[in-house]
């Protein structure tokens, strides 16, 4: 299989992490987002939605969307288990998942698109048109992120990992969520979030977290 990868950008991430913590490694073909290589009509016949992470399977399969990768490789090889063990540990991971993404990730992804000039006018990710970037957004994007924060601060003063107490995907988009945000989008982990601090300290110490 190949992975079309971006090496900035942080859904690409969430995937090369993802395949680190099973030891799964394939051949990887950068895709440069800045420069517009995605909207290539080279990389919109592999996939014409123009998005990364894109993976084709050796029967020429292709697969998009970060989770959906996530979890064609969870069922082919399902040690470590990183979307849950049973019904209980599945539903409560796919949720806080969920959480990492829609309450943080979206925010940071709102608040760089929006306000980085050379996507003025690509204020959606992919092969959707021209479609202007809305300051506003930015705006939001930035109160998003301080939320999600203070919500995973507080959540994991009481729990080691973001769902509970086994690392799992939940972990690789927050991960993924609080570097775009402090690099991107300049929102760095508020000094008064020690819980955070502590957590992303550790889970930035995996080997898995340098993919
Ligand atoms: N929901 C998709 C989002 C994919 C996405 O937006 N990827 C970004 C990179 S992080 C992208 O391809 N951007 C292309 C662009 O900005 O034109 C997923 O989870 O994979």
């Amino acid at each position: 299989m190949k992975l079309y990868d971006s090496k900035m950008a942080p859904n690409p991430r969430r995937v090369r992490i993802f395949m680190a913590e099973k030891g799964i490694s394939c051949e990887t073909v950068q895709v440069d987002i800045m420069s517009g290589e995605n909207l290539s009509e080279e990389f919109l016949s592999i996939n014409p939605r123009g998005v990364l992470p894109t993976l084709v399977l050796d029967d020429g399969t292709v697969l998009d969307e970060t989770v959906a990768i996530s979890r064609y490789l969870e069922e082919t090889q399902p040690e470590p288990a990183l979307m849950g063990q049973d019904a209980v540990s599945k539903a409560k991971i796919e949720g806080r998942q969920r959480h990492m993404e829609f309450d943080g990730l979206i925010g940071a992804a709102d608040a760089f698109r929006n306000s980085f000039p050379g996507f003025s006018a690509r204020g959606l990710a992919g092969n959707m048109g021209e479609v202007a970037a809305i300051p506003d957004l930015a705006a939001r994007g930035k109160q998003v992120v301080a939320l999600f924060y203070t919500n995973l601060n507080d959540y994991l003063s009481s729990h080691e990992y973001v769902a509970g107490d086994e690392f799992s995907i939940a972990d690789i988009t927050a991960l993924c969520t609080v570097d775009f945000a402090a690099g991107a989008s300049r929102l760095p982990i508020p000094d008064d979030c020690e819980h955070l601090k502590r957590w992303h300290a550790q889970v930035s110490a995996r080997d898995s977290a340098a993919a």
